[in-house]
């Protein structure tokens, strides 16, 4: 079978630790690169209003910069979003960007989870849900003939706003995300424990799912 190349399409290294144990096991001849393994330094502008779109937009980005260099490019996106019901949603699709900075600059986990917690201070409905679209975008050799595909899947967890950060694992806003079936918040978790359940790894075991069928050679009837 000729070697795979799967890219993640994404700069955030605490993402890239979660999802590349789950992707261990697609199949032979697979390798998983980030955009930092590969030293590629590509800032791609989240300018859509849904998670899907935005996943969509870092695997047609990292696609054609890197469809030259690899014969058999599978490039995989995750965009994630926090969704607080008595925020009506919010901050949903742009969870990254929450806090508000000053012009040009960036609000760390930590502005957007004290933001998070400013804005609900008093409120008795902490319902949330955290939900990942998984964009996978490839050119593979199949049947000895170049095929192309695109597909998203999506993964969700629920869970509630705790009234304080709790835990020192996980990234964003694990501290204040509780697991209602974990009873924990998932900074109080393992990567291990946190792939078991997150929204994340929802997404991604569907996405293997998804590549296993691709990439299996169809088996021709006479
Ligand atoms: P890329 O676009 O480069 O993948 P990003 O950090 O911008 O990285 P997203 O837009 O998907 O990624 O994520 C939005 C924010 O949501 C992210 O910056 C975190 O603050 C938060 N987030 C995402 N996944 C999370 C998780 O599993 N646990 C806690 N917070 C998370």
């Amino acid at each position: 079978m000729k070697q795979i190349t799967v890219v993640l399409a994404t700069n955030n290294r605490d993402k890239v630790k979660e999802i590349k144990p789950l992707l261990e096991d697609i199949g032979p001849g697979i390798e998983v690169f980030s955009l930092n393994d590969l030293e590629i330094d590509i800032e791609i502008e989240e300018t859509e209003e849904t998670l899907e779109g935005n996943a969509k937009l870092k695997t047609d980005a990292v696609f054609d910069l890197l469809s030259k260099r690899f014969d058999n490019l599978v490039t995989f996106a995750d965009d994630t979003g926090l969704e607080v019901t008595a925020l009506g949603g919010a901050p949903g699709v742009y969870s990254a960007r929450y806090a508000p900075v000053p012009e040009g600059t960036s609000p760390t986990y930590e502005d957007n989870v004290n933001h998070l917690l400013t804005k609900m201070n008093g409120m008795e409905d902490r319902k949330a849900c955290f939900r990942t679209v998984v964009a996978l975008k490839g050119r593979i050799e199949k049947n000895s003939k170049p095929h192309t595909f695109e597909s998203a899947v999506e993964g969700s967890v629920e869970g509630a706003i705790t009234l304080e950060k709790t835990g020192g694992n996980g990234f964003g806003y694990d501290p204040v995300f509780w697991v209602n079936s974990a009873r924990s918040t998932f900074a109080q978790m393992s990567i291990e424990e946190k792939n078991r359940i997150s929204h994340r790894s929802r997404a991604v075991r569907k996405a293997v799912e998804e590549l296993r069928r691709i990439l299996t050679p169809k088996l021709s009837v006479f």
